[in-house]
């Protein structure tokens, strides 16, 4: 297991220099902010972005992400330059070293939550989301999310909004088969593996179609193109936040498959309507259980990346909500002291034996 952590480029308030001060930290996922979404990302910016994170005495080897073009996801006629360009960006992050990239396929929104800073009775701050409150939005009156007001004027959100009324799950479905039998072999010449993030919340919201949610839909997904390269990003955020969805086995099963190539691993309180909050990483704060999680990965032998995924804002810490310092390097040092205490006592019942 090699334990990374997110980093946003030279804007992120936090620093490359703190974050190589996390005891057992193996490298840095990143990506190229300021390059519009479907087009080429410069060898340049990824070779500076490589040097920046190496002289800082970390690894580049995870890309988070390469976003996926929505007329891609909707299926237009365009998204035939628009893959060329996806699979350019394959070969590039190659060249620059990279061995994994996370993308995903959620329509128009990448994630949701409702409240960006939720304070918890600890005093610390946190994301959230109100599967009730989410339910009374009515799309057609203009979707008001925090995290989003930026990325979309009102006018161009609902017309992408009336695009995808007429995409069902099995459309999508379509789209994604196109564009994995387009870009895995791809994937696969240039030695690199692909991780799908699952949809976070694994539900439909605003009417949205939905397919990376559950058991199934990963089973389907790996299928499509029956290749290592065609690989998943395991959030156990994400598709723990239905109380259906057991980790652990996710772990065990697609694990074993050597389909799994990027962990993310936090922990959410989950109520069974769907609305959580993202706790502290450890079991007894939330509804996963995180020691069997990474018991399940170790047992499998997984020797992939994983990151601690988000924290909350704790000891007064300001930046991106869920992307500060503090509380992911606490969740990274419980996950590693979970990984050595499995890894240690495994190995000496093994010799006893
Ligand atoms: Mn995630």
């Amino acid at each position: 297991m090699k334990m990374t952590l997110r980093w946003y480029g030279e804007s992120d308030p936090v620093k490359l220099e703190y974050i190589r001060q996390i005891p057992g930290i193996y490298g840095i996922v990143s990506a190229v902010y300021d390059v519009p979404v479907g087009e080429v990302w410069p060898m340049e910016k990824l070779l500076t972005l490589r040097k920046r994170i190496e002289d800082a005495g970390l690894k580049f080897e995870v890309v988070e992400s390469v976003p996926v073009h929505e007329d891609i996801k909707m299926g237009k006629p365009s998204r035939v330059r628009l893959i060329a360009n996806f699979q350019q960006n394959i070969r590039n992050c190659a060249a620059a070293g990279v061995k994994v990239i996370c993308y995903n396929f959620m329509p128009v929104f990448d994630w949701t939550r409702t409240e960006m800073a939720r304070q918890l009775p600890d005093g610390s701050f946190t994301l959230a989301f109100d599967a009730q409150a989410v339910a009374r939005i009515d799309p057609e009156k203009g979707i008001a999310l925090p995290g989003w007001d930026a990325s979309y004027k009102p006018e161009e959100l609902k017309s992408l909004l009336h695009e995808y009324a007429s995409v069902s799950e099995e459309m999508l479905w379509g789209n994604l088969e196109y564009f994995l039998k387009a870009i895995v072999p791809v994937a696969e010449e240039a030695g690199i593996k692909m991780a799908m993030h699952p949809d976070d919340p694994p539900r439909s919201i605003f009417g949205l179609p939905r397919i990376v949610k559950n058991r199934d839909d990963l089973a389907r997904l790996v299928k499509i193109v029956d290749s290592p390269a065609n690989g998943l990003t395991l959030c156990s955020g994400s598709l723990g936040a239905d109380l259906c969805n057991s980790i652990e086995a996710l772990v065990r099963e697609f694990g074993a498959m050597g389909r799994i190539h990027f962990g993310h691993l936090r922990n959410v309180k989950v109520e069974p309507d769907g609305t959580f909050y993202e706790s502290t990483h450890r079991s007894a704060d939330g509804s996963l259980d995180m020691a069997a999680i990474v018991k399940a990965y170790h047992d499998v032998g997984f020797e992939g990346y994983v990151r601690p995924d988000h924290g909350r804002m704790i000891w007064g810490e300001t930046g991106k909500p869920g992307y500060g310092l503090y509380d992911r390097a606490l969740g990274a040092v419980y996950l590693n002291g979970l990984w050595e205490a499995f890894s240690k006592f495994d190995d000496r019942r093994a010799a006893r034996v």
